[in-house]
């Protein structure tokens, strides 16, 4: 049979016309974003250094934004490398640029503008842009009762859009944007009386407050609007389509819940006079056992702002506090556990840290090697509260109930049943004022938390008693009465 010529070809010939054939049909292999970062094996991801998005830690980096983006590169199986915006014009900038970061993840909102500089995700937060002034000044209801104020908001943010949106129906209006700072700063200007109001997302206040005491809310500046993620804008939606993918199944599997339960969960337990009051007291009472807690720290091999935490819910950072039971000191070691220290003077604060530390790291080596970090540090704090044996009822109960006996948040249910009869009858310790150890672990992890924040690398300038810069300016009259 006669095959047609074309067949007959010598293989090189092939090869050669397919390559020709490419080249000029423009289709040589130019991978998408999502097989880039696929086959570079990392994924960069540009943010803002702030506590609701990413700062460095105890363990390093951290923060909402961070815990998410982290997850999500480890379910590419690519590595994660995050490079910090100095403003937001700087990260629409880099996102923008050939070779940049493939990702944005910063608590941003989809505004109109940013619309046409980027492409967005499926959202994962709900967020209320806020209208923020002082306690105790005057407080505005409406953009109308802004007019006259000294108002400075981020340049390049979308409360800048969302105000000069108002602008044209209310020239009268004036607000300033500044690139110099972040919401911290902004935060701290309506704290120290600088500005007169600022607009930031309610999340960003919910983890900022307790730095700020005097800030309040003055009105919410329209509805409750979603935080989404960024690629770079163009055609190519591989990366997107992946981000999209996986922000479904971590709302599926629960993922996103705990990370808002753990980044924005506690953030209410201080309250504005709770705050106002911590705020104090790291600046008038730590700095004086700060030394202490860091040595007791190293000797422990325990974080040493989770037992200033400790210390600061148990006595307030008072070395002579007592409790109707006859527990003393700082950190409120009963007759026994001092003894078993070597604890000569509980009214002695450093033995006091230094006891504590060593009773506290004692407990959390004794515990079940099943329990495993950060379950094994919650469970040692509430074992240093109500005694390791009736945790352990606490955790019987929790097996009993089809609960994991090595979860924190499980064993956490079953404690305030130590206080109830029907139940206790059935443990083997009996009663216990279990709902006080839940909110006792609580408060430590929220005081942990702040201490984390603002003794962080890039802050700390040294030992907070030297340093004071990024800590509130504290008012030295009463919190004024709550307005609203
Ligand atoms: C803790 C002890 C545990 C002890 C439990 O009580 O004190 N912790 C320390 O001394 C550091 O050792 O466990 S046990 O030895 O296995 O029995 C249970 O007895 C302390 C708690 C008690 C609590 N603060 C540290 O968290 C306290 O002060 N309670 C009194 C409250 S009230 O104001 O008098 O009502």
């Amino acid at each position: 049979m006669l095959r047609p010529t074309v067949f007959r070809k010598h293989p090189l010939c092939w090869l050669l016309s397919l390559g020709i054939l490419l080249l000029f049909s423009g289709c040589v292999d130019e991978p998408s974003s999502l097989e880039r970062v696929q086959k570079e094996g990392v994924l960069r991801v540009v943010t803002r250094n702030s506590p609701a998005t990413y700062f460095q830690d105890r363990n390093g980096e951290t923060g909402f934004e961070y815990e998410l983006v982290k997850r999500f590169a480890d379910d590419l199986g690519v590595e994660l490398k995050i490079e910090t915006a100095d403003n937001l014009d700087d990260l629409f900038a880099r996102l923008d640029q050939p070779g940049g970061p493939e990702l944005a993840a910063a608590g941003l909102v989809a505004s109109p503008q940013r619309q046409q500089q980027a492409r967005f995700s499926a959202p994962y937060l709900e967020v209320t842009p806020q209208v923020i002034h002082r306690n105790g000044q005057r407080r505005p209801t409406s953009p109308e009762g802004m007019v006259g104020q000294r108002i400075l908001v981020l340049k390049g943010s979308s409360h800048a859009e969302m105000l000069r949106e108002v602008q044209t129906r209310l020239p009268e209006l004036k607000f300033e944007e500044s690139d110099a700072v972040e919401v911290v700063d902004l935060l701290r200007m309506v704290d120290e009386g600088q500005i007169d109001l600022t607009l930031v997302d309610s999340n960003e206040l919910a983890m900022n407050q307790v730095y700020f005491p005097n800030v309040r809310v003055a009105f919410d500046f329209g509805d409750a609007r979603s935080l989404r993620w960024a690629v770079p804008s163009g055609e190519d939606t591989s990366l997107l389509e992946a981000v999209d993918e996986f922000l479904g199944r971590a709302e599926k599997n629960g993922t996103l819940q705990r990370l808002k339960e753990r980044y924005y969960g506690h953030v209410d337990v201080l309250g504005y006079v709770g705050a106002y009051t911590f705020a104090r007291h790291l600046q008038q009472r730590l700095p004086r056992y700060e030394r202490h807690f860091r040595e007791a720290g190293r000797q422990t091999g325990i974080d040493w702002r989770l037992l200033a935490a400790m210390g600061y819910q148990e006595s307030l950072w008072q070395p002579e506090a007592t409790s109707k039971t006859g527990v003393r000191g700082l950190m409120m070691l009963t007759q026994d556990t001092a003894q078993a220290m070597g604890v000569s003077n509980r009214l002695d604060p450093r033995q006091s840290i230094f006891g504590g530390g060593k009773y506290f790291a004692m407990i959390k080596d004794g515990l079940s090697g099943d329990i495993e970090e950060p379950d094994r540090t919650w469970f040692a704090l509430a074992a240093y509260n109500i005694g390791i044996a009736h945790l352990s009822d606490a955790r019987k109960l929790a097996e009993a109930e089809g609960l994991n006996p090595n979860k924190w948040l499980d064993v956490s249910k079953m404690l305030p049943r130590l206080a109830q009869k029907q139940w206790y009858r059935k443990t083997r310790y009996g009663y216990a004022r279990g709902g006080e150890t839940v909110h006792f672990v609580r408060n430590v992890r929220r005081y942990y938390d702040i201490l984390t924040w603002v003794t962080q690398p890039q802050l700390e300038g040294g030992q907070i008693a030297e340093s004071g810069l990024h800590l509130p300016a504290i008012d030295k009259r009463k919190p004024a009465e709550e307005k609203n």
